[in-house]
């Protein structure tokens, strides 16, 4: 690539290695920390495989879901911790409904700190009423090339008490504008290959695309940098897995919902739907979903949150209708995770496995 061109595009030989999607980035990260990882045994904390200074980019990030059947990812948790972050809770309450392990790093009050990335990103703030996602929106209109739209996270706090559990993995989310498309770049301290990165990127590419929305702009790169990308010595099993299942069967690609409009009265809707889901006092039906004032992503998100919903309160099958209202892609990862509770994703004739 010549010198100008490289420039045009933003990527040349110091950049990170990009990938069309989220699951080919996925398996080149697992395999990266098991060519190139130095083992680290520790007293404290977990013994773990570490390659240090892994980056990676996805240059569709809308491809944002892990879609290998050994990862068995639970979507519905993944959607659910999104919306958590939006909403600026740090309560377990909500967020262990679909991730019971979480309590674990729950104060006495019930709350998180470090994991909670809502109260720093999306709460307001006293001063103007306005959070930092708020703030950083109205940079980018006001001057649409800056470079300072960075969504800091880790408070230097977090590691005054050296026996706070729970620290921020997550540095800064750094959002730019260039050419009409929206590039978010994340900075993590330290990210699990295996368990954390796929949440991680799930949330951030969701947070990308709402902030793309809301500037009218195209979804750019997403790119991820960690100081220490590790995965722990007793989940090395299961990451051999994994990359052995994408070596033999190709991960199906589905074409996935965009976001078209994004609003905090549309966000609301959802909000609450999620909260009506999971403590079980609505369900959400085809013809309610059909007149939802939400997108056909968001529609799609709360179709999993209503399976989500069927599974923990019922024991049926998830329902053909809720099936067909969350989508061939979320389907086939609710089929991998629940195969009992959701019948198999069969691919339409004709189509890519
Ligand atoms: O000792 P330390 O604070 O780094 O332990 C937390 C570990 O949780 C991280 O090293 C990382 O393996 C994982 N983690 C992650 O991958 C944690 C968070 C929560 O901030 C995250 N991704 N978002």
């Amino acid at each position: 690539m010549s010198t100008r061109s490289a420039m045009t595009s933003g990527t040349g030989p110091l950049s990170p290695p990009a990938f069309p999607t989220m699951t080919d980035a996925y398996v080149a990260v697992l395999r990266h920390v098991h060519a190139h990882h130095h083992e680290r045994l520790v007293d404290v904390g977990h013994p773990c495989w570490e390659a240090r200074d892994t980056s990676f980019r996805v240059t569709a990030p809308q491809h944002r879901l892990v879609l290998l059947r050994a990862r068995r990812a639970n979507i519905a948790f993944n959607i659910a911790e999104t919306l958590w972050y939006l909403a600026g809770r740090a309560d377990s309450h909500m967020i262990c409904h679909y991730a019971p392990r979480l309590a674990k790093l729950a104060d006495a009050d019930g709350m998180l700190t470090g994991t909670a990335y809502g109260p720093p990103l999306f709460r307001p703030r006293p001063a103007d009423g306005r959070s930092q996602f708020d703030q950083v929106i109205d940079l980018i209109r006001q001057d649409p090339a800056t470079k300072r739209a960075a969504l800091v996270i880790m408070r230097p706090d977090e590691v005054a008490d050296p026996a706070n559990p729970d620290v921020s993995c997550t540095l800064a989310l750094h959002l730019m504008l260039r050419a009409g498309r929206l590039h978010m770049t994340t900075y993590m301290r330290g990210n699990d290959a295996l368990i954390g990165l796929l949440g991680d990127a799930y949330a951030f590419t969701v947070i990308q695309e709402h902030a793309a929305v809301l500037l009218g702009a195209d979804v750019g790169d997403y790119t991820h940098h960690a100081g220490s990308m590790h995965i722990n010595v007793p989940d090395i099993p299961r990451s051999t897995a994994i990359i052995d299942e994408a070596v033999r069967l190709p991960p199906p690609r589905f074409d996935m919902e965009p976001m078209t409009a994004s609003s905090a009265a549309r966000l609301g809707t959802v909000l609450s739907w999620e909260e009506a889901l999971r403590t079980n006092t609505a369900a959400l039906t085809s013809s309610e979903a059909a007149a939802l004032p939400v997108d056909g992503f968001w529609r799609q998100a709360l179709a999993v949150l209503e399976a989500y919903r069927q599974i923990r309160h019922t024991d049926r099958r998830v329902d053909a209708a809720t099936i067909a209202l969350m989508g061939p892609a979320h389907h086939w990862l609710m089929a991998a995770r629940w195969p009992h509770r959701v019948p198999e994703h069969l691919p339409a004739a004709g189509a890519r496995p």
